[in-house]
């Protein structure tokens, strides 16, 4: 090639790289050693909303955020009627949200309150080495009984994680994840009106059992959105009109998920290794987190509705799913269920149509003790098909208040019904 030619070509890939890489290294913040004035909320920064969560509480010791996990066994419910014997931090799963502001030192006191060894891991984050959690690695793991103190300056801004690194595998499977959220120190561009805040996981329960089981590798039929199955989900409420940010964190044991969000387009704005420059961005309407990573989108909520937000793997939008059964699709069942009726008078086996032994406005004592059915919980027009790791974006004119204002009401005209005969005559369609 002519020398030329290729100076030409590499000055092109540095114009190109200058802009987002520049930006997602953020070099100055890099070297922030020196701790800030603590950032308040409401002054420096707008509070996260962690639906179906909570926030860890603070407080200033001498210029310093201190923060207390305690890591121990909880009792979670993932939506009534199935509850598991998990654990987590401060009586939760998934652990609080941790919320600081770039500059912040942050001092972060770790109770071990369970049989086993744990640490803590910030996931993502600019630490001294002796800090990063790493059970054996870059510290003794903290026995039963003890308190740590991990102490360090946030150095940079985003979405980040916080998990166990001793025994990663029981003790992530079991729930010891959190989010961590730290907000520019100086913000550039539009403060969103709403920053909600998820961490997706998923779980292998099986149907009447109380532990999830951390020894499986690919059948988890338990996926969820902040620990929670839909319907128990907390639907986002936002007015029409206003800047929404959704933060994903991905600490599942195995699997990625491809959030999609109906009614809208959004940007990716930041993973967990920083900002990405405006320049850099382009619409998405699904974004794939995968196991261990971070992404934050954001949109103007400008189209009023019910929008649906869930993973696209459609077992993923399962509850307690079991998959060594035959495939029946296309199978008349019903002589089938005539048979067996005298012995299970309730029976309905799962033919063309899955929902139709799921429906939960029908009572259902086949269902067995600590089980959800397999999908969904009903909607504005009855059954909703999707279950698991599903929620809704609740979009809505003038409202004043964010409590969940119920199912959409449409304007006449506007929602899919049966075809009229006057227009299938209109349009020549042959039914
Ligand atoms: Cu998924």
């Amino acid at each position: 090639m002519p020398s030329d030619r290729r100076q030409f070509l590499m000055q092109s890939a540095a114009l190109s790289l200058g802009g987002p890489l520049a930006a997602s290294m953020q070099p100055a913040s890099k070297t922030r050693l020196t701790p800030l004035p603590p950032g308040q909320p409401l002054v420096d920064y707008r509070p996260v909303i962690t639906p179906n969560g909570t926030t860890l509480p603070w407080k200033i010791v001498a210029g310093v955020k201190v923060f207390h996990l305690v890591a121990e066994p909880v009792r979670h419910e993932f939506a009534p009627g199935l509850q598991g014997n998990c654990w987590g931090y401060n009586g939760r799963v998934h652990g609080p949200t941790i919320e600081a502001v770039e500059g912040d030192q942050v001092r972060i006191y770790v109770t071990n309150k369970l049989d086993a060894p744990t640490t803590v891991h910030w996931h993502g984050m600019f630490v001294p080495n002796g800090m990063d959690g790493v059970g054996g690695l870059t510290q003794r793991s903290i026995e039963p009984g003890e308190t740590f103190c991990y102490e360090f300056t946030l150095r940079q801004h985003g979405t980040f994680m916080y998990h166990s690194h001793h025994d990663e595998m029981v003790q992530i499977a079991l729930g010891m994840v959190g989010m961590f959220v730290v907000h520019p120190r100086n913000p550039t561009g539009p403060m969103p009106d709403h920053d909600f805040c998820y961490m997706l996981s998923e779980w292998s329960l099986p149907v009447g059992a109380e532990r999830p089981d951390p020894n499986e590798m690919t059948d988890f039929n338990v996926l969820t959105f902040n620990g929670k199955v839909f319907p128990a989900t907390a639907p986002m409420v936002v007015k029409t009109g206003e800047r929404v940010r959704i933060r994903l964190g991905n600490l599942s044991p195995m699997d990625h998920h491809p959030i999609h969000l109906h009614g809208h387009a959004f940007e990716v704005v930041e993973t967990d290794g920083g900002q990405i420059a405006p320049a850099a961005r382009w619409p998405e309407t699904t974004v794939l987190v995968a196991t261990g990573q971070t992404r934050a989108v954001e949109f103007l909520a400008d189209a009023p509705g019910d929008w649906a937000m869930h993973c696209h793997m459609t077992h993923h939008v399962m509850t307690q799913m079991g998959h060594g059964i035959p495939n029946l699709v296309g199978v008349d069942p019903s002589a089938f269920d005539e048979a067996l009726a005298a012995v299970v008078p309730s029976i309905r086996t799962m033919g063309s149509d899955m929902s139709a032994m799921n429906d939960p406005d029908a009572p259902d004592d086949t269902l067995p003790k600590n089980s959800l059915p397999m999908v969904g919980g009903t909607g504005g027009f009855g059954y909703v098909t999707m279950g698991g790791m599903v929620t809704v974006l609740k979009v809505r004119d003038g409202i004043t208040s964010y409590e969940d204002p119920g199912w959409y009401e449409h304007p006449p005209g506007t929602v899919a019904g049966p075809a009229t005969p006057a227009a299938l005559a209109r349009d020549d369609i042959d039914t």
